[in-house]
């Protein structure tokens, strides 16, 4: 990207947006970098870099900041998470993939050159193979956000067949940082756990046990995308979504991966409804594709994010 050119990134006031654009300021320089968010409050995260409250559906406000910055990449974030959606199907799909269409859009009338898109494990569902699903397995989704993350893979992969627009994206697995918290996903106990257990607070987990997920430490997430972002077109070989993960594991595995620094800790299993989304998830996803296509590599296991994790929290305090 030419020094002029810039970065705009929606839905930045998000768990992985917030986290995105520390890193996105970082590599190319603050002013380089443009956060926006429907939600204007989440202004007081971004006072480093520009930011701008943006309703995606209101498409000549996106022209004429993408105008006004020179966007030359944006990262389309803004989405609801997997469990809250099921509480309100019409306004997920009108969010979820109707915003998508309309970042799409704009992002070709105003020649955006790169845009970047996550998508999820949610794609797959019941009737997919759920141990090591193969990256074109079957998108058999059950969620409201699960059915638009196939929809939405299907719509980059027709952008950019039919007008060239170079829309690329990650299936993420769940997604564990301490910087920010989840809101309203099947995954969000995997970063809540560590709160607890560093609040020298017991945990009551909605789901069972046994519950085999795949998941991601935050530092491998941005990484991934940044990468994904940085290879060259050709290289870019499967447009709907790379699978990718870091690891895979149970509550009772996080569990006992936290007791190593945090003996007394315990956790009660009271499964809720989300116990029924995550058993149509994938237990592990095969990324081998990412890694040849784009050289793919996590750097955390569980025990290595559990020990990080931990130190990180004890060090800023946890919020109650
Ligand atoms: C969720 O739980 O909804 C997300 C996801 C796996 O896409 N973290």
């Amino acid at each position: 990207m030419k020094d002029t050119q810039r970065i705009l990134v929606t839905g930045a006031g998000g768990q992985l947006g917030q986290e995105l654009v520390r890193t996105l300021m970082a590599v190319f320089g603050e002013d380089r970098i443009v956060a926006s968010d429907i939600d204007r409050t989440k202004g007081i995260h971004f006072t480093q870099c520009a930011f701008e409250p943006l309703n995606v559906f209101s498409t000549e406000h996106m022209e004429t900041i993408i105008q006004h910055y020179n966007i030359k990449q944006v990262y389309h974030l803004a989405a609801i998470l997997s469990a809250l959606g099921e509480k309100d199907p019409t306004s997920t799909w009108q969010v979820n993939l109707d915003g998508l269409l309309a970042v799409l859009a704009t992002a070709q009338k105003m020649e955006v050159e790169r845009v970047f898109w996550p998508s999820s494990i949610a794609v797959f569902g019941t009737n997919s193979p759920l141990d090591n699903t193969p990256q074109y397995a079957l998108r058999d989704a059950r969620t409201v956000y699960g059915i638009a993350k196939v929809a939405g893979e299907l719509w980059c992969q027709y952008y950019f067949e039919r007008y060239g627009l170079d829309v690329r994206c990650l299936r993420y697995p769940g997604l564990i940082g301490y910087r920010s918290l989840p809101g309203g996903g099947t995954t969000d106990y995997a970063v809540d756990i560590y709160h607890h257990a560093v609040k020298g607070e017991n945990f009551t987990c909605y789901l069972g046990p046994d519950t085999r997920l795949p998941m991601l430490y935050m530092p491998d997430a941005i990484k991934a995308a940044l990468q994904l972002m940085k290879a060259p077109r050709e290289k870019i070989k499967v447009r709907p979504g790379y699978n990718i993960q870091g690891m895979s594991f149970t509550p009772a595995e996080a569990l006992r991966s936290i007791q190593r620094f945090y003996p007394e800790f315990r956790v009660e299993y009271a499964p809720d409804q989300r116990q029924l989304i995550a058993d149509g998830w994938p237990k592990a996803v095969d990324d081998e594709m990412a890694f040849n296509d784009w050289g793919w590599e996590p750097k955390y296991d569980l025990d290595f994010m559990t020990e990080d994790m931990l130190t990180h929290l004890m060090e800023k305090g946890v919020e109650s």
